[in-house]
């Protein structure tokens, strides 16, 4: 068994420059003022609030040769790398409050470079409604929020792909995405070529989020660090509106607290993006609020006891 980590440390990375709108940029701030640090402190966690990183505002251009904003998206992915690596290095938890969805090449990226030297197999949970399995060529925005699994897969720009020091970062085989149901067609594609493991909409509703959760977090074993990286717009825009890109029919409250639950239950998170909360679609920080709420729940809050059922308990792999 892998020692649990006890100190989190939070990094706000405030931008858009990745994203569709702007706005995400204030989602750091909007997760602290929810009690972010004393909902952590609350689940016996020691929490360092490292503060915001730096970097260049949205220029708010057109794509070109297929991107919009690399130069920025380069910037600030190799500053969220490096702080990211900085904490793990420190054997801490760290906690990237997005800021939108291109800052998992570089928290990513850190975890891969971390699991290298220490010999660990590292095993990445996608929350999402999209694949961000774009590439240039595929597509339909040239936003680089939806290439972020390909980029780590080591299909995007050099200085992205490049980031954890080794191409590609990780491999297809080493993710496992949920609540998917959002794919652009030649994206779509090019997910079934790369046999990037999706746990969709429709597995969900046909077989439960307690299976789906069962097959992503398979496999792992005591040298694994486990990483999730959580796009808000994964939950259903019902519960959770303040997001960019909504998109109807994600995970119910009961099924996105299962999904924490579950995770929780394998006591081998080792690090954690919350990204794409976007404060000036929200009401009254309610996505922010409930963000938070699910945090707690994949730190180990549950409401009362574990029941044992037939097959030797909730948390059985
Ligand atoms: N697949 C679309 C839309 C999108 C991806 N990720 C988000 N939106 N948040 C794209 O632009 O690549
Ligand atoms: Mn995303
Ligand atoms: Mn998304």
């Amino acid at each position: 068994m892998v020692q649990s980590v006890r100190v989190a440390a939070l990094i706000g990375a405030p931008t858009d420059v990745g994203a569709a709108d702007r706005g995400a940029s204030m989602g750091p701030e909007a997760l602290r003022v929810a009690g972010l640090q004393e909902a952590l402190a609350g689940r016996g966690l020691e929490v360092l609030d490292r503060g915001n990183l730096n970097g260049p505002g949205n220029p708010w251009r057109p794509a070109v040769d297929g991107y919009r904003h690399l130069h920025e998206v380069v910037h600030w992915n190799r500053q969220v790398h490096d702080a990211v690596y900085a904490q793990l290095q420190a054997s801490r938890l760290p906690i990237l409050l997005g800021g939108d969805h291109c800052l998992g090449i570089g928290s990513i990226s850190a975890a891969a470079r971390h699991c290298r030297e220490k010999n660990r197999t590292l095993r990445v949970l996608w929350l999402d409604a999209h694949t961000d399995f774009n590439t240039r060529e595929l597509s339909p925005s040239g936003n680089l929020h939806g290439m972020s699994v390909a980029c780590l897969c080591g299909f995007g720009p050099r200085e992205l792909v490049e980031l954890s020091g080794q191409v590609p970062a990780i491999e297809p085989r080493a993710v496992r995405q949920i609540g998917i149901r959002s794919v652009d067609p030649a994206e779509k594609r090019f997910v079934h070529e790369q046999g990037l493991n999706v746990f969709d909409m429709r597995y969900i509703d046909e077989m439960g989020m307690r299976r789906a959760m069962r097959g992503a977090l398979s496999g792992m074993d005591e040298r694994t660090h486990l990483h999730v990286s959580f796009d808000v717009d994964f939950l259903d825009p019902v519960i959770a509106p303040g997001v960019g890109t909504t998109v109807p029919g994600g995970p119910t409250y009961r099924e996105a607290q299962l999904c924490m639950e579950m995770i929780a239950d394998t006591g081998q998170l080792c690090s954690l993006d919350i990204m794409e909360l976007n404060p000036a679609f929200d009401m009254h920080n309610r996505t922010a609020m409930l963000a938070v709420d699910l945090v707690e729940s994949l730190f180990g809050k549950s409401t009362l006891m574990r029941p044992v059922d037939a097959d030797g308990g909730i948390g059985a792999a």
